[in-house]
């Protein structure tokens, strides 16, 4: 899946906001900020996201429909609470079933946005601590499986001088080799 680096203009969340010239962030990149991607296919996903799903124990899963059909009047609430910057305790997993959509993940220690366009077949785990913000694009709608591990914890953390000493985010730091 594509990522690049945001380009912090004031304006609409569902543009691409991405700079002219661009500049791209590469798989290798987001990995090593602990930000995991696959692509698989949607036609005939499901044996290739169980053995995923397998191999780093998630065992549920449900799915979400992010269109004003799909959620009826919580829509706006909800995507106003999406792109509010937050963290996690847990990782967050979603596979793209279709539709696309911004998942904007900060990087550390610059915090500069990071845009990571997705779309149907893209898998994404952003791993607990991280900060982030989902938008859906023009197009208004995704629908997408939600992997987790145990319950689902579903939890934002706003950002705050809280969250920045929160264990989850000083072990994220930590495991990727930046502050404490
Ligand atoms: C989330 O937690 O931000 C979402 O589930 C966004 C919609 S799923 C692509
Ligand atoms: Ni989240």
């Amino acid at each position: 899946m594509r990522a690049y680096y945001f380009d912090n203009v004031p304006c609409d969340q569902r543009l691409a906001h991405e700079p002219v010239p661009s500049r791209p962030v590469s798989a290798d990149t987001l990995a090593q900020m602990g930000v995991l991607t696959w692509h698989i296919p949607v036609a005939g996903y499901e044996d290739k996201v169980d053995e995923v799903a397998r191999e780093r124990g998630y065992k549920n899963r449900d799915t979400i429909n992010v269109s004003r059909e799909g959620m009826g009047e919580a829509y706006e609430a909800k995507i106003r609470g999406f792109f509010e910057e937050h963290m996690h305790e847990d990782e967050e997993i979603r596979y793209i079933l279709s539709g696309s959509g911004f998942f904007d993940v900060r990087e550390t220690p610059s915090d500069a946005w990071i845009r990571v366009a997705v779309q149907p077949g893209d898998l994404l785990v952003l791993p607990a601590g991280i900060y982030h913000r989902f938008t859906l694009d023009e197009r208004d709608n995704i629908k997408a499986l939600r992997l987790f591990q145990d319950e689902p914890k579903w939890i934002p953390h706003a950002r705050s001088s809280a969250t920045d000493i929160n264990d989850h985010r000083v072990g994220y730091l930590r495991a990727i080799g930046v502050g404490a």
